[in-house]
């Protein structure tokens, strides 16, 4: 789904220019979860080193690893950018700093978490960053949304397209679509909410 009621307010900023297919996941399961969601997109998106290509809708998600904490919204974000991986996670780690995420304990609650899934083509394992996003193929919560919006896009280093990890990835954890509600040019605001239960 495009997602142009999200394009950052600036119209006449230098565009990101790199062709390469840029893949984000946000997840949050503290406090007004939407807003967060929503506020990291606006700081990501202020600058024009980083522009918003497609969005997936947003999921209420089940949680996986530490099972006792809050559900989480997740969503899977398509990028340009003219930034290089490394400087890209730099960017997503300080818009999280930006949002006040307490790094407490792995895989524990929080009120943001940015997570680059893959860059195009690129297969890398440093200290810092590690691409594709080593648990992408395990989770139905990234890829889901992901093949909402690049169902063909080829993993690098898994040989599969999204839809093809999709399928196989026997992750039977709770996924529920929500919907985006209309946007309002007054006040600036989206609003979400969760389908209600299908008959
Ligand atoms: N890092 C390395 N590679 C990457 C990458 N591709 N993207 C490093 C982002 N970061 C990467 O991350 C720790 C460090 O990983 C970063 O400083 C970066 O240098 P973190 O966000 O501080 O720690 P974390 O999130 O607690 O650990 P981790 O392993 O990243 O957890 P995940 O994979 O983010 O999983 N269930 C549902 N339903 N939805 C969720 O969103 N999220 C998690 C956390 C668990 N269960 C969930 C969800
Ligand atoms: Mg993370």
């Amino acid at each position: 789904m495009k997602s142009s009621n999200q394009q950052p307010a600036a119209s006449n900023q230098q565009r990101a220019t790199s062709n390469d297919r840029v893949f984000i996941a946000l997840g949050s399961n503290l406090g007004d979860r939407a807003a967060w969601l929503r506020q990291a997109q606006e700081k990501l998106f202020g600058a024009p080193t980083v522009q918003l290509v497609a969005a997936s809708t947003v999921y209420e998600t089940e949680p996986v690893g530490k099972i006792d904490q809050p559900a989480f919204l997740n969503q899977v974000l398509e990028v340009r950018t003219t930034l290089a991986p490394e400087n890209l996670l730099s960017r997503l780690l300080q818009v999280e700093r930006e949002l006040g995420r307490a790094r407490n304990e792995r895989w524990g609650p929080r009120n943001i978490d940015l997570d680059l899934l893959a860059f195009g083509g690129c297969i890398l394992k440093t200290g810092r960053l590690t691409l594709p996003h080593p648990e992408l193929h395990r989770r139905r919560f990234v890829l889901q949304p992901w093949a909402e919006i690049a169902p063909e896009f080829i993993v690098p280093g898994f040989s599969a397209t999204v839809e093809g990890l999709l399928k196989n990835c026997g992750d039977n954890n709770r996924v529920q679509k929500i919907e985006r509600q209309n946007y309002s040019s007054e006040n600036k605001r989206c609003w979400w909410y969760i389908d209600p239960p299908k008959e």
